[in-house]
């Protein structure tokens, strides 16, 4: 079963004024529609058809880069799409607040940290929140399609809330203002899937 594009859980317009609609249309219908066959072709009758996305991106130093960059580039799209809504913004609630507090100081000082994480990957990459292997939140960038599931990352764990820093995710309507794109990104937050990630991953 090769891995399928999953549909945008909203309209292409849905996270307007924030992300507009061209910008969802090309980095859906074309970015992760290739990440996603390009996946497919590169995992074609080798050991890696049939594992799951996970399994991959565990093991992904012992594969090409074409696995690495199209199994990532699948894999962080397709959080990217759950993680963010309409109805999205405001702040965590329950655990995952008290864990953010206690961790970051305060919400205010996550945020801070993950737009630093954003506005500082240079180039092509991904800022995450995410839960390391001993159950802690960290914050880390990563380059290219690269995340936290890879064990060529830094810091490995489940990411529960990403941000797509290249080009392609801002640039029709932010240009070359990251930082701005990246302070709107947290009108479209949706804290209730990033607390179902973070309950999982616990
Ligand atoms: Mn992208």
């Amino acid at each position: 079963m090769a891995f399928q594009l999953p549909s945008l859980p909203y309209s292409t317009n849905a996270l307007e004024p924030h992300i507009d609609a061209r910008t969802m249309e090309i980095h859906h219908g074309k970015h992760h529609a290739a990440y996603t066959n390009n996946l497919n072709a590169a995992i074609e009758g080798t050991a890696l058809e049939g594992k799951t996305i996970e399994e991959i991106l565990g093991q992904v130093s012992k594969q090409s880069p074409a696995v690495r960059n199209n199994g990532g580039g699948y894999y962080n799209h397709s959080l990217f799409w759950e993680i963010l809504s309409p109805n999205g913004g405001g702040e965590p609630s329950d655990a995952l607040a008290d864990d953010i507090a206690t961790r970051f100081g305060s919400f205010n000082e996550f945020k801070e940290a993950f737009g630093k994480a954003a506005t500082t990957q240079f180039g092509s990459g991904w800022a995450w929140l995410m839960v390391d292997a001993a159950g802690a939140l960290a914050v880390i960038n990563t380059p290219n399609q690269d995340n936290p599931l890879m064990d060529v990352s830094a810091l490995r764990g489940t990411p529960i809330l990403g941000l797509d820093v290249w080009e392609h995710a801002y640039y029709l309507n932010y240009q070359n203002r990251r930082p701005d794109y990246v302070a709107a990104f947290w009108n479209v937050v949706n804290w209730d899937e990033v607390a179902r990630r973070y309950t999982a991953a616990k």
